[in-house]
């Protein structure tokens, strides 16, 4: 339904299909366009009902009065202050199950990727180093165990991926989840010293800033592989950088990062890392189907219908 009487509010660049279906449906004003955003927000505040994009803390939402919704890009919503949101009666959506496959698939590409150090031999060949003989030996997935930290909608598509390479799956969460045929480890510790491979996708926020410490980093150990789809935060980074620069862990893939895109230069040095620029949803297919269902969400709310996917 199109209302341009609707005035909305990106403060970020959004994917262009999203951006022309909310541009087809309602007046939308970009604040990162703005050259003076609080004197624009100051004047204009007042008329916008809905924000479209991501990163919403309270003092934005101090300058918009009469915000009924914010529309969140991306399932995770580590980035929104959903408590003030709540409290002062803004609905909060984000994009859940469109983006699983593309991210379990890119989790599954990181794991081979590292395992068999598919960058590093792309190097190799390019750099002619094979002419001076073989890279090393490493390893494979097949017969190993990986313990997911966060069996939920996405944890579950890794899990399935995970079993058609032949790992045995355990996971760690607050619950265990009674349907699930996988060994559920009520202590990530314990989890991580029986598991070969730690794959992380919990969400990121303060219930699990850090979770991953240097303990459990250690209990996964010498040969212990991480990967991180989640969210910089959950991983002690510092910790981490250290053991695998001195021996203490064998591995990691890395999707993400605590202050990204800015990534220590440690990492980079590494022959043991594989890094990659929060690309989990990064496909054509998934982008434009989160973009969809975010303009799904703000078209049932404006209509007055029940919200698709409502975090608030
Ligand atoms: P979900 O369905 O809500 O699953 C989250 C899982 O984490 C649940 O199984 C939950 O189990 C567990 N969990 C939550 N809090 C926990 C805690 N404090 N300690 C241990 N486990 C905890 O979420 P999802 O849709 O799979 O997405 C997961 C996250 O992936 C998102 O929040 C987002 O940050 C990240 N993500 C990243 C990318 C990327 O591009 N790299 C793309 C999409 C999503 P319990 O309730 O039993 O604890
Ligand atoms: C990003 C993600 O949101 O959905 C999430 O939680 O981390 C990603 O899909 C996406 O990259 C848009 O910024």
């Amino acid at each position: 339904m199109t209302d341009k009487s609707i005035e909305i509010l990106q403060t970020g660049k959004l994917l262009a299909s999203c951006e022309a279906a909310l541009a087809e449906r309602y007046t939308v004003h970009k604040l990162h366009e703005e050259a003076d955003p609080k004197a624009w927000l100051a004047a204009n505040g007042s008329r916008i009902r809905a924000h479209a994009g991501s990163g919403v803390q309270a003092d934005l939402m101090d300058a918009l009065p009469n915000l009924e919704i914010i529309a969140s890009f991306g399932v995770g919503y580590d980035n929104i202050d959903t408590r003030t949101a709540k409290a002062r009666n803004i609905r909060v959506t984000n994009t859940p199950n469109v983006l699983n496959d593309a991210v379990a698939e890119l989790t599954i590409g990181l794991m081979i990727a590292l395992a068999r150090r598919i960058p590093q031999a792309d190097q190799y060949v390019r750099q002619g180093k094979w002419l001076s003989g073989s890279m090393p030996l490493f390893s494979e997935l097949t017969g190993k165990t990986v313990g997911i930290l966060g069996l939920g909608r996405i944890g579950k598509e890794i899990a399935a991926r995970a079993q058609a390479m032949k790992m045995r799956v355990v996971y760690h969460g607050r619950k265990r989840q009674p349907s699930e045929p996988h060994v559920f480890y009520d202590n990530l510790t314990d989890m991580a010293r029986d598991s070969d491979w730690l794959v992380i996708i919990a969400p990121g926020g303060k219930g699990t800033e850090r979770i991953v410490s240097r303990d459990v980093l250690t209990a996964l150990g010498p040969k212990g592989m991480i990967v991180n789809v989640a969210r910089g935060t959950l991983i002690d980074e510092p910790a981490m950088l250290d053991l695998l620069q001195n021996g203490g862990l064998g591995g990691a893939a890395l999707d993400v990062f605590e202050d990204e895109p800015e990534v220590p230069s440690g990492f980079l040095a590494l022959d043991n890392v594989v890094l990659s620029p929060h690309q989990g949803s990064a496909t054509v297919q998934t982008r434009d189907a989160m973009g969809a269902l975010l303009v799904a969400n703000l078209e049932a709310h404006f209509a007055g219908e029940p919200l698709i996917s409502a975090v608030v």
